[in-house]
This record gives structure tokens, sequence and C-alpha cells, in this order.
């Protein structure tokens, strides 16, 4: 199924490797993604690890693209760049250490929800680690219901300060 070309935010996060590497090879490979573009990128945070705490630090970054792919069909795109990039979802646990974790945060103003994918991401307003970076892109960025991202990041700052989430460049 093609659709009208989107603005999707995808969320990238590694704690496993060389994750500076596999960030910056995980960008080049969505970039090259049929019928998509990767329109910008933000910076690269450090961040302490949300979920699950007895493991490394993350590194995480969020980026904008723009594509003509269904959401189903992105997923499956960003699946395969997570299994290139040495992922392998039968040998690790839930919120655990990963080489590379590609989440659809936000696909234009579509709301999914089917056994595979559920867009705006589920978690999304209550993880500063992916909050910070996408609104460095979009300030302005409201969810499909409505919600101000914003707003839901200044209800998280009870729970992270800045120096459990930095800026790495
Ligand atoms: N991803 C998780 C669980 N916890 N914590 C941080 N800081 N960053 C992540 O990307 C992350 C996490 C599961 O996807
Ligand atoms: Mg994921
Ligand atoms: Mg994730």
């Amino acid at each position: 199924m093609t659709t009208t070309p989107c603005h999707a935010f995808l969320g990238l996060g590694s704690n496993k490797g060389e994750s500076e590497r596999l960030l910056a090879v995980a960008r080049d490979r969505i970039a090259r993604i049929p019928q998509t573009t990767l329109v910008a990128a933000s910076s690269v945070y450090r961040t302490q690890p949300q979920l699950y705490a007895d493991q490394p630090w993350f590194w995480n970054q969020v980026v904008r693209v723009q594509t003509a792919l269904s959401p189903g069909e992105l997923l499956a795109a960003t699946q395969t760049i997570e299994a290139e990039l040495g992922r392998n979802r039968r040998q690790e646990e839930r919120f655990g250490p990963r080489t590379m974790d590609i989440d659809i945060l936000m696909f234009g103003d579509l709301q999914v929800q089917d056994e595979v994918l559920t867009i705006p991401h589920p978690r999304l307003v209550e993880r500063a680690f992916m909050l910070v970076p996408l609104l460095e892109l979009e300030p302005q960025a409201i969810l499909p219901d409505g919600t101000v991202l914003r707003e839901a990041l200044d209800h998280l700052s009870y729970t992270w300060s800045n120096d459990q989430i930095w800026q790495a460049n």
C-alpha cells in the first residue's frame, strides 16, 4: 500500500556494541529505505536507562523522515535494519541492552493500533529520552489526540533531570 508522502519520527536507541557508530550506520540505512528521505536528525543524547536500570547508559537520537511507505512497510524496513545491526529479539530481554532499537514514534497524523504496531508510540509521553530529541526537531509537536509534547515533557520533569539525559554532541 502506498500513501501520500508523510512525515514520520523514528526513535533510535543503542546501548550495546559501538553505539555511536551504530547510530551513524542506522541513519545511513534509514536514508536508503525505498520511497523514504531522511529529512533531519536531532543531536545524539546519552541517557540513563529507563524501566530496567541495571544496564549501560543509552545513546538516543530521533530522526525525521518523509516516506511514501505505509506504517507497516516502514516498520518492516526498520526491523530489517535492526537485524542487520546485530539485533536478535529472541535472545534479548524486554527493555534490556540492544545494539539498535528503531521505534516509529509518530507517523503524520495517523493513529494505528493492531497486533504489530501502535502509533503514536504508546510510551512516547513517558520517555524523556525520546521527547527531548523529538522536541529539538519539532518544538511544537502535537499528537493526533491533541497532546502537546512540550507539556508532556514538563509533566515528566520530576522523574528526570538534566544529569539523567544530556547532549553528547
Ligand atoms: N529503551 C528501552 C528501555 N529503556 N532507556 C533509555 N535511556 N533509552 C532507550 O532507548 C531505552 C531505555 C526499550 O526500548
Ligand atoms: Mg523497539
Ligand atoms: Mg524502544
